[in-house]
């Protein structure tokens, strides 16, 4: 149960300094106080147009100190939000650094100038870079800290890179009451409290998320009350402008996490007296009387009056503190407004990572082949085993992955391994805290994918169907892939997203049978991978493990036990680069430039046309990735063909093909001798009906007519 909110008082009354010294009272103060004078000095800046955009910590500055002290710096993990600039300053982020951030300076240690103000992150204070969307730090903060449990049981050695970890190291998130109402905070309580990991749920309740007030996010206006059945949390609630108590209170909530008895919620009551942001105006939906009440529980003025009072400081000596502290605060801001912004040749820098290069020959191995042909399933099989034995760090979780969650039945089942067995016996094999189940939750699984990579082990998520990724879609986009990005290459998150795609099964429907690439492919810093046959799927997944990127593996479910596509094992070296087409088949006429289950499908075109007496001399190009994409090999085809058609199974429309065409118009236009066509699937969901899937997807028939009408042409 949360401790009972005996008083929000505007007077800070605590008997108990709790250990903390007059010098450490003092210091809280000067981090309050300096943490309030940026804030300030930033709006005048905003003003001057010297930054560009301010969001204040204002209000939020007591439980931000106590929370700081209360953790030890560089040492245990911190994911922040917008309004923690008091944290970080206690943490050890300098005033400087904040303003290089505001003026947007290259030199600007948490993002390089490419992140708004106030989206803190370290270097080397265990900060990782924080994002914009809403809730979205709450899961890879879980991940961080699912990352050393797990590294204890698995025996992964401390000194791989990022594994730095620390068996009694404590994981703290942070959020406004607002970010509560996102589906992935739940999704992050459940699974801390099921794992009992060890991280704190920081929530600075100022009453608003901009203007929304918290009767509208949270039933009962409370969230601690809310979460008061989960298991093994400490939940406790606080005035946060009260620093003493807000230290009493997360000094007990990191002992809790230390000691690994489950995570705790600190539930802290602060207010938020410079509205949202200097794009909003509180005066718009708050009344005087509201905000004069707010004013009235200010901590900075209320922390110096208790200070004064208890004769921990005198008056003159706030004063001489404050001074010194605003002439430092004026310093760092002159000094950050002389650093240049970032030039424009940086703008692809970190993208992805610069040492390892998975469209170089160091991931072109010859298969070295030995056994009898076998399937993709199989074949992906083998290379999660070969590459999890070589490779410690590699876990592999997602939904129904693992063989049996109970272990115990172990002796007596066959066990699951995925709904299409590609991890059947994995966890047999490695044992569950490197295979396991996760809950049903998309998010939940690749947003702790991110926070796992993040400190240096290799997760493997999986996704059952992509049909159902889009939940976790926010974790892919705005923190799996831009990790490297927006930390300027300081945190990666290097992680395998493997999902099942594609239709050609019969009977999938609309929620079993969709590709959606490109709006994947649309996303900067992720890889796209397609295989088409089972040597390609074992060669490529090695370079995905390999990598130090963020992939999206997509697995064709009709293509997993196809006996064309099958193959011998290739061993257990065998590697593809990522960005080189496979040219199918040679040919003179034209080019067709398709991948996954297209592939078999355009070769059964051309054995129809052949057999009708209409031959076309096609060259058929299976891109494999699609992220990076193999252009060279298209302009090279298209060069000597002059013609060239792209097939793909998505709808037709804004799709990944009508990227490739504006490329080829724009790089081999004097080329062509035939517009570039398409063969697609219809701007529609694949239907249930056989009959309605046939017309939706593109057939065989729809694949040599349209070979047969550009060669026409
Ligand atoms: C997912 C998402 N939706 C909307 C926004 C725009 N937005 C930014 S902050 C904010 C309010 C957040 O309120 P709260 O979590 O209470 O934090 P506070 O700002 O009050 O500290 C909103 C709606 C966003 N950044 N992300
Ligand atoms: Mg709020």
């Amino acid at each position: 149960m949360a401790t009972p909110l005996e008083a929000i008082g505007t007077k800070i009354e605590s008997e108990d300094t709790y250990g903390l010294e007059t010098e450490d009272l003092v210091e809280l103060y000067r981090t309050m106080y300096t943490s309030r004078r940026i804030d300030d000095r930033e709006m005048h800046m905003k003003r001057q147009q010297k930054i560009f955009f301010q969001i204040s910590g204002a209000g939020h500055e007591a439980i931000n100190v106590a929370a700081g002290r209360a953790m030890k710096p560089g040492y245990d993990w911190l994911f922040p939000y917008y309004r923690d600039r008091a944290l970080c300053l206690q943490l050890g982020v300098t005033p400087l650094e904040m303003f290089l951030q505001a003026v947007g300076a290259g030199d600007d240690p948490a993002s390089g100038g490419r992140e708004m103000p106030a989206h803190f992150g370290h270097p080397t204070l265990r900060i990782p870079t924080s994002s914009s969307p809403v809730g979205s730090q709450y899961l890879p903060a879980v991940g961080c800290a699912e990352a050393v449990a797990r590294a204890a049981k698995i025996g992964v050695e401390a000194d791989e890179e990022g594994a730095d970890w620390h068996d009694d190291e404590v994981v703290v998130v942070s959020g406004g009451e607002g970010s509560t109402s996102e589906g992935e905070f739940w999704e992050a309580l459940n699974t801390a409290c099921n794992l009992k990991l060890p991280v704190i749920f920081l929530i600075e309740d100022n009453g608003y998320a901009i203007s929304v007030p918290i009767e509208v996010q949270t039933a009962g206006g409370s969230i601690s009350k809310l979460v008061s059945g989960y298991p093994d949390l400490l939940l406790r609630e606080v005035d946060g402008t009260n620093p003493l108590e807000s230290y009493r209170v997360m000094r007990e909530a990191v002992a809790h996490c230390r000691e690994r008895k489950g995570p705790a919620l600190v539930h802290a009551h602060v207010i938020r007296p410079y509205s949202h942001s200097m794009s909003d105006n509180e005066e718009l939906y708050k009344t005087e009387a509201e905000r004069d009440e707010e004013a009235a529980r200010d901590p900075i003025p209320n922390f110096a009056e208790y200070l004064v009072r208890q004769g921990h400081a005198s008056e003159e000596e706030l004063e001489a503190l404050r001074e010194e502290v605003d002439g430092q605060v004026a310093e760092a801001a002159d000094e950050a407004t002389g650093h240049e912004q970032p030039g424009p040749e940086t703008v692809y820098f970190h993208m992805v990572s610069d040492r390892v290069d998975p469209r170089s020959d160091d991931f072109a191995t010859e298969p070295e082949l030995e056994g009898n042909e076998t399937t993709m399933v199989d074949l992906l099989n083998m290379c999660l085993r070969d590459e999890m034995e070589r490779d410690p760090r590699i876990v592999v979780f997602g939904e129904d992955v693992a063989d049996a969650s109970r272990e115990e039945v172990l002796d007596e089942v066959k066990g699951k391994g995925g709904v299409f067995k590609v991890t059947a016996g994995l966890q047999r094999q490695f044992g569950g805290d490197r295979v396991f189940n996760s809950p049903l939750a998309e998010a939940n699984i690749v947003g702790r994918a991110v926070g796992m990579a993040l400190r240096g082990l290799r997760p493997v998520a999986e996704i059952q169907f992509v049909d159902y990724i889009w939940p976790a879609y926010n974790q892919i986009r705005s923190e799996l892939a831009t990790m490297r990005w927006r930390s300027n290459g300081h945190y990666s998150a290097p992680a395998v997203i493997r999902a099942t795609y594609g239709g050609y099964l019969g009977g999938g429907a609309m929620y079993h049978s969709q590709s959606s690439s490109s709006l994947f492919t649309h996303i900067p810093g992720l890889h796209v991978v397609c295989p088409s046959n089972a040597l390609d799927a074992n060669g490529l997944l090695r370079t995905a493990l390999r990598c130090e990127d963020p992939v999206l593996f997509f697995e064709h479910k009709h293509l997993y036990r196809q006996t064309y596509n099958k193959s011998a094992y290739p061993g257990p070296d065998f590697m593809i680069p990522f960005g080189r087409a496979r040219v199918v088949e040679e040919g003179s006429d034209l080019t067709v430039v398709t991948y996954g289950a297209l592939v078999e499908r355009t070769r059964k075109a051309m054995r129809k046309l052949e057999k009708e007496g209409n031959p076309v001399s096609v060259e058929l190009l299976d891109l494999r990735t699609l992220n990076p994409l193999d252009m060279d090999a298209i302009e090279r085809s298209v060069k000597r063909t002059n013609k060239v058609l792209i097939a793909y199974e998505d709808p037709g429309s804004w799709g990944w093909g009508a990227e490739i065409s504006a490329r080829i118009a724009d790089r081999v236009f004097e080329w062509l001798d035939g517009p570039v066509r398409r063969v697609t699937g219809k701007d529609a969901f694949v239907g249930y009906a056989p009959r309605l899937e046939e017309a939706i997807l593109p057939q065989v028939e729809d694949l040599a007519e349209g070979i047969a009408e550009l060669h026409r042409y």
